[in-house]
């Protein structure tokens, strides 16, 4: 008793300590010392627990937004408050921590389908028990493999129909080999499947199906040589570097723009209340409330008994700030770019640091802004160009054998680009194959290498877009380009021309409206628009979505289980109502969900969607037919989209916004900074 009085007041200490010191943005994420605390308080009622998600309690929009106007009297302080969710006997809790207190302020069972984020403790757990599982050692002996060289991947299962009594917690491990390389991805053990019930923590099914060559090591590895590393750290990349960026705790400042930049163990990288300076009207205008990477779908298109699970929610089966890694200065991002750090929970409640998480930079890749020469003038050529210096923030997620880069780039122009790279090992089979001539049948990929077949797969990344546009009730309208004959269909004469375009606005009412599948040939500009904001020519202020890729949409039939679970993929673009509980596309509880919480069932309700609050959903889609020089590491394929002012200004601001400094930016004192990248 007395050990946790002193506890709990050595907590009270820290954490007065923390606020007092500094001002705490009501956006900012949890510090190490609050997980500690939320561990501590809910370990006091609940021994034991498992943690599965800790991070920020958000103050509501009307608290944050007061915290952030530059009133003249400062807002009153807000409640600092966790969520967690945690198993403890067998059931799923969403717990309500108060920071400042400690105390519960709710604490309930989550009765419905779906599990949370797998940890990366259980994933390690799991993978300890078929080494001494009798029936799986002899199938590796039977191969004629080395246990020590055995590597085990564990696999979210997805939902195939199975009634609600028989759902328990369990992954499907599949197993690689290393013998003779790094490249374990490229190594499958074939055929071999233990399942393993994730609370329990014990084997629950093994399958040792079909016996096939593990493809083999020479030629995977994919590390440069010692010589290659060493040269490299000799030069320097020039250009972007980290002047003229300002961050304030969590509050990134640089030329005409400021935003939040925060870390949560699901989205990973979150930007919060984007503005961008108004030069007209000498103030900073809201743009994005929040914006973060919402779901991944990677849905795998082999259906037999070792494949047919294998479509993964990534960012809620695992966490996509948990699969965040540290970033390496010099190669992930400048050498002289800001580093930033985050923290999550561990499964056992306590606080992880992932260093260097994020990156800021800012970017000179000698591309022009505008430019114009005029010769019209006699006697006269006037040439004006603007070099684009823009800043990028990174983050990189590292889900198993794939890793996505995802950048978000401000342009001083008003713009902000959201980009997504793929890059890292493809999930592959093993085969019998060694040549194309042997294959008669469909063989669900592409076969890459000796015994190795890249499955087709999808990538879909959703992000969750609270677009506030200069405040928060915003509109979603189309400008539909309809084609049109000049006189109307019997056309009159009145012109020489046979056709031409014309917009028809329509301002979407409902949710159900609010779905679009974009097609070039009924093409339509969609925009966010603040209805009650016009600009002195009297046209609403909005910004615009333009996709920087084609646009894909998910092939699986609508009946198809993984389909069920992740709808919103038949679609590119949603908009919904703002609830502050509706993030996760794939619903909170993604692992094994069964798609009744998810963007579409929400969707369905049909909410009004004009003149409110609104958040729009885009989905970057990616079919993947593999390719051998995707092999033994895939460069990296990028998509994104951009959004992008829309008689947002009275004018382009580029004018009257002055140009970041790049000369003094690049390459001068290189030394220096190699210090960092060795030190
Ligand atoms: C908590 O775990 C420990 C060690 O595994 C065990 O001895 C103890 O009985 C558990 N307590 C509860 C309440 O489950
Ligand atoms: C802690 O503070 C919250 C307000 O944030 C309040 O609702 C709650 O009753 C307080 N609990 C205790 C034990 O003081
Ligand atoms: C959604 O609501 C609108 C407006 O009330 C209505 O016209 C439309 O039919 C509804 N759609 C569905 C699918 O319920
Ligand atoms: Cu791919």
């Amino acid at each position: 008793m007395a050990h946790k009085t002193i506890l709990v007041l050595l907590l009270l200490t820290l954490s007065t300590t923390t606020i007092t010191t500094t001002t705490v943005h009501p956006l900012d994420p949890l510090t190490p010392d609050e997980i500690t605390t939320v561990r501590s308080v809910i370990s006091s009622s609940t021994p034991n627990a498992s943690f599965h998600y800790v991070g920020l309690f958000e103050p509501d929009k009307p608290s944050v937004l007061a915290f952030v106007s530059p009133a003249p009297t400062p807002p009153p302080p807000h409640p600092r408050r966790a969520f967690a969710i945690i198993r403890a006997d067998l059931a799923s809790r969403e717990i309500v921590v108060d920071l400042t207190n400690h105390s519960i302020i709710s604490n309930v069972v989550y009765d419905g389908h779906g599990f949370p984020t797998i940890t990366p403790a259980e994933d390690a757990e799991a993978c300890e028990l078929p080494m001494k599982y009798g029936p799986f050692v002899e199938s590796v002996r039977e191969r004629g493999l080395e246990m020590g060289d055995v590597v085990c991947s564990p696999m979210s299962v997805g939902w195939f129909g199975e009634g609600r009594g028989r759902r328990r917690r369990v992954s499907k491990l599949q197993f690689y080999y290393k013998g003779g390389t790094v490249n374990v991805y490229a190594r499958p053990v074939e055929g071999v499947t233990v399942t393993v019930d994730l609370d329990r923590m014990v084997v629950v099914d093994f399958r040792d199906r079909v016996v096939v060559p593990v493809p083999k090591a020479e030629g995977t590895d994919y590390r440069s040589t010692e010589e290659e590393e060493e040269e490299r750290r000799g030069e320097e990349i020039p250009g972007p570097g980290s002047r003229g960026i300002s961050i304030e705790g969590h509050v990134v400042r640089w030329a005409n723009w400021d935003f939040h930049v925060s870390f949560d163990a699901r989205a990973g990288l979150v930007l919060s209340l984007a503005s961008v300076a108004d030069p007209e009207r000498d103030e900073s205008r809201l743009v994005l409330y929040k914006g973060h990477v919402s779901e991944l779908f990677v849905p795998y298109m082999d259906p037999s008994e070792e494949w047919y699970y294998r479509t993964y929610l990534d960012a809620g089966e695992w966490g996509f700030g948990v699969s965040a890694l540290p970033l390496k200065p010099g190669a992930d991002c400048p050498a002289r770019a800001r580093f930033m750090d985050g923290f999550y929970a561990r499964r056992d409640g306590m606080p992880v640091r992932v260093e260097k998480v994020f990156c800021v930079f800012q970017r000179y890749a000698g591309d022009v802004s505008w430019r114009h020469t005029e010769i019209l003038i006699p006697g006269r050529v006037i040439r004006e160009v603007r070099p684009e210096v823009s800043l990028v923030v990174r983050s990189v997620a590292t889900v198993g054998n794939y890793d996505y880069i995802v950048d978000y780039e401000f342009m001083q122009s008003g713009t902000i680009k959201v980009q997504v790279g793929l890059t890292g090992i493809l999930e592959v089979k093993a085969s019998e194959h060694t040549h194309t001539n042997q294959i008669s049948q469909d063989i669900h990929g592409t076969l890459i290498a000796e015994n190795t077949i890249a499955t087709y797969h999808d990538h879909f990344i959703t992000y969750y877009l609270d677009l506030d546009i200069d405040g928060r009730r915003n509109s979603f309208v189309k400008a539909k380009m309809k084609t049109v004959r000049p006189g109307g269909d019997n056309n009159d004469g009145s012109s020489p021309r046979k056709s031409y375009w014309t917009i028809e606005r329509e301002t979407v009412k409902t949710e159900v409206e609010g779905m679009v599948s974009m097609s070039p040939a009924e093409p339509s500009e969609l925009m966010l628009v603040n209805p009650n904001k016009k600009t002195r020519m009297g046209n609403v202020v909005g910004y615009r979505l333009i996709p920087k890729s084609a646009p894909a949409i998910s092939l699986l039939s609508d009946d198809d289980y993984p389909q069920i679970r992740a709808g919103w993929t038949k679609n590119q673009v949603w908009v919904t109502a703002y609830d502050p509980s509706q993030r996760w596309a794939g619903g909170m509880y993604a692992d094994q969900s069964q798609g009744d919480d998810n963007l579409v069932a929400w969707s369905r309700r049909n909410r009004s969607i004009e003149n409110t609050d609104i958040v729009l959903w885009y989905t970057v889609g990616f079919h993947h037919i593999p390719c051998q020089e995707d092999f033994p590491v895939m460069p990296t394929l990028n998509g994104g989209f951009e959004l992008r002012q829309t008689n947002f200004f009275e004018r382009n601001i580029l004018l009257k916004t002055p140009l970041p400094s790049i000369e003094s930016d690049s390459c001068l004192s290189c030394r220096q900074s190699h210090n960092i990248i060795t030190g």
